[in-house]
């Protein structure tokens, strides 16, 4: 591949995207700690110094104190629930992104929770395959990885189940993995096949690899994505680590990177999450190098950004529409041009008639609750431009134009 073929990535662009995580570095409440974002940095070429150390201080501070049953956060009410098996996966990432590796007897307790909740799932997923993890797929996929990076081995029987999913996708009770799912256990799968901790199944996991590049090429989009945009950093990380990149996957990830960069440059990359999942990548990195991560590499230091005020907005009229309660609810919200999904959400409840309720997660605000209607078990409030499209984006990033009609529709996943 020629060196002039492969699409230069703006600096200054990269700069912007890193500058975006700079709130999220100075958000400390428990409820938003975020180690997704201490992983995205650490893999990019950018640092926020001091910000970043001391944000690694309070990630851990607060996973361990609420993973550990110790008192911390007693009197903190905002934040009861313990972090959940991805998030833990997540901060072991985080960890291992400052180049530590759990040790120790807090250590042990960690990597013992982490295996605890796998085998939970492994148990949920059944002797048949025929069950469904309490969880998703995705964070299976992502604490195996976590446990992968610090050197920790399974069960082969848990690694079982993920290649059992890979390979009978078209048996499983729903049918789909998304491409974000897919991915996440090729990531998994190759710091296995790298680590060599599950030789028995090794094979296996080859073959589960090759398979899943393949499943990923075929999801590549006209315009060059894998799958969808939001789905095609974690996509690229992956298949730019592929031990035999041939030509056709060497095409298919030039058009996805070009593709990638013409949204960034459209703005399409505002939440943390995914500019987490982005950053490694404009730094030719991916998860599977946490297996031995470079602490030493230069990285350039992120100036905040004072953000200037924008001037008022016309007001655009969005239809919100909620077929799937009884009476149905339909009403014309004005807001000013360039409002979130939520803040016509907001509007809507002020002026009566409609009401919702969230959950903070490391994406933002997850929709949990229309009308008083909550989702039920494997059911969520699916987010739509009428007549039938999804949204790619959640509440709090999508702006809706004037004149469209958003519905919100309570759906089985
Ligand atoms: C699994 C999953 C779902 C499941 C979650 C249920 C479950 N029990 O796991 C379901 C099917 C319900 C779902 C729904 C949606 N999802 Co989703 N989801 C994912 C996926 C594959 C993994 C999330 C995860 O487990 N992360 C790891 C854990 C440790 O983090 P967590 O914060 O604790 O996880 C929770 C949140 O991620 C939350 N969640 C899931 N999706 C979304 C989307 C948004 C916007 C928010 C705020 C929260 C949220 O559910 C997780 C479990 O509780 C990601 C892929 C990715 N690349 O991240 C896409 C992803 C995050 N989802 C996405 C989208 C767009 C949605 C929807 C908005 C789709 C729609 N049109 O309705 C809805 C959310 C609507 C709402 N009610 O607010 C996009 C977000 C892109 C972006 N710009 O931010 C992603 C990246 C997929 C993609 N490539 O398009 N999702």
């Amino acid at each position: 591949m020629l060196a002039q073929e492969i699409p230069q990535v703006d600096s200054k662009l990269v700069e912007r995207l890193g500058q975006r995580l700079l709130p999220w570095m100075d958000w400390l409440s428990l409820e938003h700690l975020n180690p997704s974002i201490y992983v995205g940095l650490r893999l990019s070429s950018l640092q926020a110094g001091a910000r970043e150390a001391f944000y690694l201080h309070i990630l851990k501070l607060s996973y361990q104190h609420s993973l550990l049953g110790l008192t911390f956060n007693d009197d903190n009410s905002d934040y009861q629930d313990k972090p959940s098996m991805g998030q833990l996966a997540l901060y072991l990432l985080a960890l291992r992104a400052n180049c530590e590796l759990v040790e120790g007897r807090k250590g042990d307790r960690l990597v013992s929770q982490l295996k605890r909740f796998l085998e939970d799932e492994k148990k949920a997923i059944g002797h048949n395959n025929k069950g469904q993890p309490h969880t998703s797929y995705y964070q299976y996929g992502l604490g195996i990885l976590a446990l992968c990076v610090h050197q920790k081995r399974l069960h082969d029987s848990v690694v079982g189940k993920l290649l059992y999913a890979v390979e009978h996708e078209q048996h499983l009770h729903q049918g789909h993995l998304s491409v974000d799912t897919v991915a996440m256990a090729g990531l998994a799968f190759t710091c296995l096949e790298h680590s060599n901790l599950n030789p028995n199944r090794k094979h296996q996991i080859t073959r589960a690899i090759e398979n899943i590049r393949e499943k990923i090429l075929k999801a590549q989009t006209p315009e060059g994505y894998f799958g969808n945009v939001y789905s095609t950093p974690l996509a690229l990380q992956l298949l730019m680590k592929s031990s035999m990149p041939g030509v056709e996957l060497g095409t298919a990830c030039l058009k996805a990177r070009a593709a990638l960069l013409a949204s960034v440059q459209d703005g399409a990359f505002q939440n943390a999450l995914m500019i987490s999942q982005l950053l490694p990548v404009l730094n030719g990195k991916s998860y599977v190098d946490l297996i031995s991560p470079d602490c030493e590499a230069p990285r350039v230091m992120l100036e905040p950004v004072v953000e200037t005020p924008s001037p008022p907005q016309e007001v655009i009229r969005v239809v919100l529409k909620v077929p799937s309660v009884s009476p149905p609810y339909i009403n014309s919200i004005s807001v000013p041009a360039g409002s979130s999904l939520e803040d016509v959400l907001k509007k809507a409840q002020k002026l009566r008639g409609f009401m919702y309720g969230t959950q903070n997660t490391l994406s933002g605000p997850f929709l949990t609750s229309v009308m008083g209607k909550e989702a039920g078990e494997r059911e969520f409030w699916q987010l739509l431009r009428a007549p039938d499209t999804p949204l790619l984006q959640g509440i709090a990033e999508y702006t809706p134009k004037d004149g469209e009609t958003i519905e919100l529709r309570l759906a089985t996943w």
